[in-house]
């Protein structure tokens, strides 16, 4: 059956694979209990991807790879745009499977499937204006072409914290590059991909041009594994980073990363302290619940203004609702499951037990109401020691710490002493100050007097162990694509 859009499915959460436009439960798959963590309850029964149909999305992919390059170029760029008008029509519907994928409160979920499509809208902008080059070529009269190609069939592997993010940032310029694409959500939330696979199906581009398989580990090492694939894009944590780089070594698959963070947000004394309470709160503790790669973790604020900061932002993290994700004045919402949620919360005792770092708020599940979900309170550690684990491990939880900081240069010194480096936050009013702590830091993304509003137009990514990928502009098209230089004697 080919996968439509049906009347009013905001609410009906698919469970099948996606492959070559059609709905698939294939022959070496498996069934999952998918938990919904803000009832700690099974919210559906889906399908995870095995070995053969890995084996069927790629073989759909490459027939539909080469139909879509047969595609005159203009028409290419027109689907694209008909596909970002078509994320565009179902943002609701996409941003409520994003709340049933990880519980993500409803302020913020439309906000993924929005980037997708800007995302998407960019990228349909470059299809017909991604060229090539000619050079001279010494000591001849030859011509000499330079041609940026497609890699085929790619394999894009989302975390569970954002498919829909991944379809902007990875998926978008994959397709505009010419490739078809074997789109791998977490089992941890399958639903808003499954859905933008077959919004894809319905917005005309070739059945098969993006198939769908959410699966576990054993279903993301069969796909990094396959020999069909040209390129693969990873974005994950680090620990899983190196086996999926292990896998595709086998096959010296080329893989790009987009890997963790443990972010610095440095506070002067001469910030907006009202802005700065805010934008900690909502960059550390409160969006994602802390469940986001950019999440500003490490929070330095200048002896001067620490005391009068600290009142601020613990009274913004005070006065955040807790509870339901579909309720739009809740700003907390649970973390992704009950392992997560242990992980999370032992963590936390280390610190207490171990002295790391002094508890100012939080550190607690939430009870009450949410007490079957998996919610643990906005926490705070200050005069927190610096290579504690508090200070150095991706907690990917709502855990901030804040240290207070002397001067610019031992800001800098604390924020570069990490081993991660993908977003740094930079709270000040003085602009040469501003470029010359963004030059400094060892950092991809550097955002000052504002969150990480990740945009089409400038390319994200990280440094050291981040990753080395990048998601937007120019760079994030040439991901997709393979050179090749034709030298002509005349
Ligand atoms: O990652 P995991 P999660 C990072 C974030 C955190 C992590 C959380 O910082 O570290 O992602 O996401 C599949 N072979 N980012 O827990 O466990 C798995 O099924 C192939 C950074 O999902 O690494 C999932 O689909 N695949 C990012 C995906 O890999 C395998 C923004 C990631 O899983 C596999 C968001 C295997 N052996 C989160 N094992 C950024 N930098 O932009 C698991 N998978």
């Amino acid at each position: 059956m080919t996968a439509v859009i049906g009347p009013d499915n905001a609410d009906v959460l698919p469970t099948e694979l996606l492959i070559g436009g059609d709905w698939v439960t294939g022959s070496s798959a498996v069934t999952y209990d998918h938990i919904y963590p803000a009832t700690g309850e099974p919210n559906a029964k889906i399908t995870l991807a095995g070995p053969d149909e890995v084996d069927q999305a790629v073989a759909s992919a490459r027939e539909a790879q080469r139909e879509w390059m047969s595609l005159p170029i203009g028409r290419r760029r027109d689907i694209m745009f008909d596909l970002a008008d078509a994320v565009h029509d179902n943002i609701d519907t996409l941003g409520r499977l994003s709340i049933h994928d990880f519980a993500v409160p409803i302020r913020t979920a439309p906000g993924h499937a929005m980037l997708a499509e800007s995302f998407i809208r960019y990228y349909a902008g470059h299809v017909d204006k991604a060229h090539g080059q000619n050079s001279e070529v010494s000591g001849k009269h030859d011509l000499n072409i330079v041609d940026r190609e497609p890699y085929g069939v790619v394999g894009v592997i989302a975390p569970w914290n954002g498919p829909m993010v991944v379809v902007g940032l990875n998926v978008a310029p994959a397709l505009a590059a010419g490739n078809a694409v074997i789109l791998k959500p977490s089992e941890l939330s399958p639903f808003s991909a499954l859905r933008f696979g077959e919004i894809c199906v319905a917005a005309g581009l070739p059945p098969g041009l993006v198939n769908v398989l959410p699966s576990d580990a054993t279903g993301g090492r069969s796909l990094v594994a396959h020999p069909g694939l040209g390129k693969i894009h990873f974005t994950g944590g680090g620990v899983t980073a190196r086996q999926v780089l292990t896998t595709a070594a086998a096959n010296l698959t080329p893989v790009a990363t987009e890997l963790g963070g443990k972010s610095a947000n440095i506070i002067f004394a001469d910030a907006d302290l009202d802005q700065a309470a805010i934008l900690s709160a909502w960059q550390g503790p409160l969006g994602q619940s802390g469940q986001s790669c950019a999440c500003a973790s490490r929070i330095f604020v200048q002896d001067e203004v620490y005391d009068e900061f600290m009142q601020r932002f613990l009274a913004v993290l005070a006065a955040a609702k807790i509870g339901d994700p579909f309720d739009p004045e809740v700003m907390l919402g649970p973390v992704v499951s009950e392992p997560a949620m242990n992980r999370i919360l032992g963590l936390i005792d280390n610190a207490v037990q171990g002295k790391h770092g002094t508890l100012a708020t939080g550190g607690q599940r939430v009870g009450g109401e949410c007490g079957d979900g998996y919610y643990i309170q906005p926490t705070v550690f200050t005069d927190v020691e610096n290579r504690s684990p508090l200070a150095t491990t991706e907690i990917f939880g709502p855990v901030v710490s804040v240290t207070r900081f002397h001067d610019e240069s031992e800001a800098i010194a604390l924020a570069n002493d990490s081993d991660y480096g993908l977003n740094a936050y930079v709270q000040t009013m003085n602009l040469p100050r501003a470029h010359r702590v963004s030059r400094a830091l060892q950092s991809g993304s550097v955002w000052i007097n504002r969150n990480s509003d990740i945009s089409p137009q400038g390319p994200y990514g990280g440094f050291k162990q981040s990753g080395s990928g990048r998601a937007g502009g120019i760079e994030g098209l040439q991901e997709f694509q393979q050179i090749k230089n034709t030298r002509i004697g005349l």
